[in-house]
């Protein structure tokens, strides 16, 4: 654990204010965060980081969480609550081991809690679990989400009602082994990396229950300029892991990590499935390896979650922080320096 105390004093470093430079909390170690307001609160539902004891591998072996905390608050800078345990392993009946970045989503009175963990034969899949409160506890549906795999779920609703889960993750999220449409162990940890296409990150319409896949799950699309397929060579540029939606005057801007060039970038659309036309740079590298993130409109303003390694200096260690998100006249989003 690192060391006590926590929250967001309000006091300013290099003329910004705290709360914008330093971690939301610093009681327990959090990561990926997913950003929502619901009645006019924010809530984050992060990961949980532990130390597990795990040597450092490209699989990501040694992010090896065991349950989720979510943490809320009445205003960007305010005190940030941590309302304990929400989800834990043991009590998901169909999982192995591994709960990474999940989501969350409130519909008729439910609030749903979407998470990737590896079931019993080490096979990523995603879990749904509800709760009538936004902070849980969560209680899991016995089996994952049929047709689902990989990980990193955020779920977007759009102005129709229409909900649509975006997911997927490279390298030890496992979605190269998936390219034939079923599980291949065999599948290169690490390719393709040449002029082929890059893999695309998945899209699935959600079911009016919130908990299955309403149609088939499709790959999206992410283009340059000129309409052409991002290549997987193209690492600066190509999907890694950790998507998210927004809307932003009638515009589908989805966002995601390059993961081995550590950049959060951006595509924009005018349908919520794409084909997506790549834009540019959200944010350079922060410290640490990943960098995940979730954009959240708050009373007027645009913010931007993330994480980085601030109090352990550790990959696997990492802390939640949030910073405003700018646009310039034409929607385009101002590149932020960590
Ligand atoms: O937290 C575990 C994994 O690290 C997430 O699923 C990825 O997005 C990366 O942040």
């Amino acid at each position: 654990q690192p060391a006590a105390g926590a929250t967001a004093p309000a006091h300013t470093t290099g003329g910004k204010p705290k709360y914008l430079t330093q971690p939301l909390l610093s009681s327990i170690y959090t990561a990926d965060p997913s950003a929502h307001v619901f009645n006019g609160k924010i809530y984050i539902y992060p990961s949980h980081d532990i130390e597990a004891g795990i040597p450092e591998n490209d699989k990501g072996d040694h992010f090896a969480m065991r349950d989720y905390h979510i943490l809320s608050m009445d205003s960007i800078g305010g005190k940030v609550t941590d309302h304990g345990v929400a989800l834990d392993l043991k009590d998901i009946p169909w999982a192995g081991r591994q709960l990474w970045a999940p989501d969350a989503a409130f519909k008729n009175g439910t609030y749903y809690l979407y998470f990737p963990v590896k079931d019993k034969q080490d096979v990523f899949r995603m879990g749904v679990a509800t709760s009538s409160s936004p902070t849980g506890p969560f209680k899991a549906d016995a089996t994952p989400i049929a047709g689902s795999y990989s990980i990193d779920p955020a779920v977007f609703t759009d102005t129709d009602g229409k909900a649509y889960m975006y997911f997927g993750g490279l390298w030890g999220g496992q979605l190269q082994r998936w390219q034939t449409g079923k599980y291949d162990a065999n599948a290169p940890e690490k390719k393709p990396d040449g002029n082929e296409p890059a893999i695309g990150p998945r899209v699935a319409q959600l079911s009016a229950d919130m908990k299955h896949f309403a149609g088939p799950v499709q790959e999206i699309k992410l283009v340059d300029e000129a309409g052409k397929p991002l290549l997987a060579s193209d690492t600066k540029r190509r999907f890694f892991e950790g998507g998210w939606l927004h809307k932003y005057q009638g515009k589908y801007y989805f966002s995601y990590s390059t993961g081995d060039t550590h950049l959060l970038v951006y595509a924009v659309s005018n349908s919520p499935t794409g084909p997506f036309t790549y834009k540019g740079v959200i944010m350079n590298p922060v410290q640490g390896w990943t960098t995940h993130h979730s954009i959240v409109e708050f009373k007027g303003k645009w913010y931007i979650f993330y994480h980085d390694t601030q109090l352990s200096g550790k990959t696997w260690l990492r802390n939640v922080k949030v910073t405003e998100l700018k646009r310039n006249p034409d929607g385009s989003i101002v590149t932020i320096n960590p």
